[in-house]
Formats: C-alpha cells, sequence, structure tokens
C-alpha cells in the first residue's frame, strides 16, 4: 500500500523523521505550494519565493536519488489551496490510505493535522522533529516543577548534554558559561566588514520569482535582488561564508548596529536553518572545531553556539509547552495599532526608518534590530502584541511561530508577564545611540530629553514605566529605574506624560508623518 509522505515548506531535510523508512519503490512524497500557507500572515515576497524555490529544489534532489515525488505548484488549476486539500488529492490520486509526517513548527497545523484522521479518513502517523537538539518532551520534563524558566540554565544543561564548548573536567570551557559581556561592542568606523555571499536565482528560482510577482503583487516588501541561497549546498557555502569572515568577530559586535549594514557580522543563517536547509548541531559543532583550530576567539564562538543551542531550542521549548495560550496573553494590557511606519518605514525616527527599510529589502534584520528598535519601540509604545506578532511572523523570511512568538511576544513586547525574560527589554534612546550611528543624521535629538525635537524613546522609556508600574515595579531588575523615576519631581513626570501623550496621538504615529512638516 502506498504511503504518502507530507513535506512542509519548512522541513526540507533529507534526515526529515517523515522520510526516515522511505520505501522508494512504494511511498510518494508530497510538496504543495497552497495559498492558505502563502497568506495566513503578511509575509514579506522575499520569504514566499524564498520558500517556493527551496521546496522546488528539494523536490528535484528526492527524484534524483529515486524518490518519487508529488509536487503540487501554486498555479496548477486543481491546487485546493490548503494542506488538508492536498492531502486528501493526492491521497485519491495514489490510492494511499495512511500519511506520514512530521509534526509542523506552528500550533494552528498542529492542531488541524491533529483532525485529519477524522476529516479524511486517512491513517495519519505525526512524528517528532528530531531536527532540533532538545526534544518536546525532555524540554518539558525540564520545566517541569521550576518556578521560572530561564534561558541559562537551560542553556547549561544543554551544554554538558551536548559535549559542546566543554573541557574533560566536565567545566565549561574558558572557565564560564556565558561571555555575553564581551558581546557588546560600538563599531567603529574603521572596522571593515565581511562581505556575504550572494547567490544568483537559476531558471527554477527564476519560474518562482515571477509567479510570486504575478500572484503576490501587493504583498510586502521587495522580491528582487533575490539572492538568497535556495539549496542545502548554497546555504552551507553561505555558513561557510559566515565562519571564513564572520565568526571571529561575531562576539565582539553581536550587538552592534549601523545605517545601511544589516548584516554585520551576523551569520544570516535562521532562514536556511529554520527551512531545513542546515543542521542545526552541525553548525554548533563546526563553530567549536573552529575555536579548537585556533581560528575563532572563545567570545564569538561561544556566543554563537548560546544563540542556536540555548536561544534557538529554549524559546521552541517554551512555545510548545505554553501553547495555545501563550499566544492570547497581553499582561500589560497594550491596545495601541501598529503604525504604518512599520510598513513605509515613513518616520523622522531614522532607527526605526533604517531598521524597515532593511526588512523591505532583505527581509531580514539582526537581533539588536529586531529587539531594541522595531520591539523596544512597540514595547515603550503600548502597541497591540496581536498586531505586532502578525508583523513580525510576516516581513522576516526566517519566521515561524514557534521562534517568532515567544521572542515576539515574550522577550521585546513582555506581554507573556515574563515567561521567558526576567525584565522587559526597554530602553531609552541612550542605548540605540551607544550601539548605532543612527541617531547621528536624526531629525530628533537623543541627548533631549523632552519637548518636540527629543528622541521619542526617551520620554516614552519613562512613561512606560509610569503607565506600567502597577505591573513592573515589584521586579527586582527594575528597582533602579523606578529610584531615578521616584527622585524625578512632579513636574518633570507631568512633562514625560504630556510629551509621550503629544507624540503618541501625533501624525508620525498615524502614518502621514513625513508628508508633515514639523515635528507632529
Ligand atoms: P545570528 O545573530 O548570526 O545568530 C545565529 C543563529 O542563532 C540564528 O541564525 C538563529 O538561528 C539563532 N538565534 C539567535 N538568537 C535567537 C533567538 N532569540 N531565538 C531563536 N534563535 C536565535 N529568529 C528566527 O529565526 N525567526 C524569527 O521569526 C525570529 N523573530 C524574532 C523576533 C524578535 C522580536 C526578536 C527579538 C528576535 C527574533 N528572532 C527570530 C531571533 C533572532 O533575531 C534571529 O534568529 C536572528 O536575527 C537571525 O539572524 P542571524 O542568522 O544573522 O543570527
Ligand atoms: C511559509 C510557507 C509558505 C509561504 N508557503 C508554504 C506552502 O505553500 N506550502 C508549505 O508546505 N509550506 C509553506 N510555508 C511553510 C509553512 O507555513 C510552515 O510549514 C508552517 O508554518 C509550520 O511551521
Ligand atoms: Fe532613534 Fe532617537 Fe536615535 Fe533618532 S535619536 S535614531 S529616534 S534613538
Amino acid at each position: 500500500m502506498t504511503t504518502l509522505r507530507l513535506v512542509l515548506g519548512d522541513q526540507l531535510s533529507p534526515d526529515l523523521s517523515a522520510l526516515s523508512d522511505l520505501d522508494a519503490a512504494r511511498d510518494v512524497v508530497l510538496l504543495a505550494e497552497v495559498e492558505a500557507e502563502a497568506t495566513y500572515a503578511p509575509h514579506h515576497r522575499k520569504k514566499i519565493a524564498f520558500v517556493f524555490a527551496a521546496m522546488r529544489h528539494f523536490a528535484a534532489e528526492l527524484r534524483e536519488r529515486g524518490v518519487t515525488v508529488d509536487y503540487v505548484t501554486l498555479d496548477d488549476p486543481h491546487n485546493s489551496h490548503s494542506l488538508g486539500g492536498e492531502v486528501a488529492r493526492a491521497a485519491k490520486r495514489h490510492k494511499a490510505r495512511r500519511v506520514v509526517l512530521t509534526e509542523p513548527g506552528e500550533w494552528r497545523l498542529w492542531h488541524e493535522f491533529g483532525r485529519w484522521h477524522e476529516e479524511l479518513g486517512l491513517q495519519v502517523e505525526m512524528r517528532a522533529d528530531t531536527r532540533f537538539l532538545c526534544g518536546r518532551a525532555e524540554f518539558a520534563d525540564w520545566a517541569d516543577g521550576r518556578k521560572t524558566l530561564r534561558m541559562e540554565h537551560f542553556y547549561r544543561r544543554m551544554r554538558k548534554r551536548s559535549g559542546l564548548l566543554m573541557r574533560d573536567d566536565g567545566k565549561p570551557e574558558g572557565g564560564r558559561w556565558n561571555f555575553d559581556a564581551e558581546n557588546r561592542k560600538r563599531l567603529a568606523e574603521d572596522v571593515e566588514l565581511p562581505d556575504r555571499p550572494r547567490f544568483a536565482p537559476d531558471a527554477t528560482t527564476r519560474a518562482v520569482l515571477a509567479l510570486v510577482g504575478e500572484r503576490f503583487g501587493d504583498a510586502f516588501g521587495e522580491l528582487e535582488p533575490f539572492d538568497l541561497a535556495v539549496t542545502r549546498s548554497d546555504a552551507e557555502a553561505a555558513f561557510d561564508a559566515f565562519v571564513a569572515d564572520a565568526l571571529p568577530r561575531f562576539g565582539d559586535y553581536q550587538d552592534a548596529m549601523k545605517a545601511g549594514e544589516p548584516y554585520l557580522f551576523h551569520a544570516a543563517v535562521s532562514t536556511y536553518l529554520n527551512a531545513g536547509l542546515l543542521d542545526a548541531g552541525a553548525l554548533c559543532r563546526r563553530a567549536e572545531a573552529e575555536y579548537r583550530a585556533g581560528r575563532a576567539p572563545l567570545n564569538a564562538v561561544e556566543g554563537f553556539v548560546r544563540q542556536i543551542l540555548g536561544w534557538r531550542e529554549f524559546v521552541r521549548g517554551v512555545y510548545w509547552l505554553q501553547m495555545p495560550e501563550y499566544s492570547r496573553r497581553n499582561a500589560l494590557s497594550a491596545t495601541r495599532p501598529l503604525p504604518d511606519f512599520y510598513w513605509t518605514g515613513e518616520t523622522r525616527m531614522r532607527c526605526i526608518a533604517e531598521t524597515v527599510r532593511d526588512i523591505r529589502r532583505n527581509a531580514y534584520a539582526h537581533h539588536i534590530q529586531r529587539l531594541m528598535v522595531t520591539g523596544n519601540f512597540a514595547l515603550l509604545a503600548g502597541l497591540d502584541p496581536d498586531e505586532v506578532c502578525d508583523w513580525y511572523l510576516g516581513v522576516f523570511s526566517d519566521a515561524y511561530e514557534w521562534v517568532e512568538l515567544p521572542n515576539t511576544r515574550g522577550m521585546a513586547l513582555f506581554a507573556d508577564g515574563g515567561v521567558l525574560a526576567s525584565k522587559p527589554y526597554a530602553a531609552s534612546g541612550a542605548y540605540i545611540d551607544r550601539m548605532s550611528d543612527y541617531c547621528r543624521d536624526c531629525a530628533y535629538d537623543v541627548k533631549a530629553k523632552t519637548g518636540k525635537t527629543a528622541c521619542p524613546f526617551n520620554y516614552l522609556y519613562w512613561n512606560f514605566l509610569i503607565e506600567n508600574r502597577p505591573a513592573l515595579d515589584r521586579n527586582p531588575r527594575l528597582a533602579m529605574p523606578y529610584r531615578v523615576l521616584d527622585s524625578m519631581s512632579a513636574r518633570q513626570r507631568e512633562t514625560i506624560a504630556a510629551d509621550a501623550r503629544r507624540f503618541l496621538c501625533s501624525t508620525e504615529m498615524r502614518g502621514d508623518a513625513v508628508a508633515a512638516s514639523g515635528t507632529g
């Protein structure tokens, strides 16, 4: 009997659990481009094109290995445009009664697939996603009985379990678990930045670009130039280039930002990793090998390993532990609509304008831009977490809910009330000024605390602490800023609140800011 093996657009790994016991003589692998997946979030056009192009190349690689692949393109006139519809159609075509798949990365599909047995009359076998370094059950065991879940504790356990960057005596390499404090250098003018590899689209990718250009003409983001890797071998080449040219200084400049330079010393591998073109364990082992060979310093390699072995696995664990309730959390009762400038970049706040411009072009921004620019503003301005999460899920080519949601709702917005982070990542303009060159040419004055020309991050920061006092002032990590707030005069606090009100009701927030001439 034929078994159908469904592979989703972010499951493009040859060692996927759904393919592990594939019988090439009898089984059929199904991949389907469907509108439901291309439109459930406001996806960037580059993201849609990347997923489709990578799916088509993966299908070709499977066929080269002698596997029967049934590939449904978006423009197939019979396409039902949902995954369930395509599984049902393919089951009929191939007279299959059984479908094997790897658990999806998002709760909404996991929930839907759970109903397929009844709804489609098929035997459904959903297997664990073994591409992650910590299984869902293992994470749940670790979390069980803990009052708080902290990445640092989880990370140490993962270091011990994997042996990565560990010494023979069971101690961490370099005598410390974490070199975070050495990852905060500002980028000096004369630091030379590495080139990023670019991959010219082949005929398959060009066909996808034409299709996406035609079908998603109104979607967000620039489709071309398109230079992402869409095969495993090109993604590996991209990672090789990172290791050779950027890894040694990854640690030093992890938190730095520079106008017009979206990648700096970052790996830009999350899009490939999350789609299955790269393997998390292999990336960590390779980075470790660079340290052992003396080609990259420990602060860089530990920082890189921590992001993947620590943060990436941790946020996935939290996601599955807390869903679906997590997606409704709004601990700070934030309700303000997302301003238009998140889409257009049309704001006088240069840090946001530059970050949105990077995202429109590349479907990418690095962590500090996501957390301390667009995320920090959303937190300080009290933007509605649902709208903010929708934006983050759409605009980045690496975004899937398992990783986007905890990072946005938890880390950036503190809407989970502190499950993921022990305090809100709230910061005034001084932080952005310290870590970037954005403020230099900004219409606002980062040194001014209040008044029409003052940097909005400055008064919004204090206003955030004032407005959220009942929820936050018992947090020991906020004791210092609350002491400073309390040392201000009542008049100062009133001025802050008035400036915040003025800005949050201004034309700038409504989206017609740049057309307007004054300061809103
Ligand atoms: P590098 O800085 O080079 O780091 C290497 C790798 O570490 C990344 O490729 C990624 O796989 C992993 N990593 C680093 N930080 C995190 C993190 N906090 N969580 C999970 N993995 C991490 N990452 C996504 O992959 N998809 C998302 O949708 C996503 N949404 C985010 C939303 C917000 C609000 C924030 C603050 C962060 C988000 N991140 C997300 C995490 C992080 O910003 C990206 O993984 C990173 O910017 C990807 O670029 P890079 O490959 O150059 O990363
Ligand atoms: C992101 C995406 C897009 C744009 N399109 C498809 C698609 O047409 N077919 C498919 O199988 N997967 C697609 N994906 C990836 C899925 O959205 C992803 O598998 C789920 O969100 C689970 O992580
Ligand atoms: Fe952003 Fe304020 Fe700096 Fe302008 S002055 S770039 S708004 S932090």
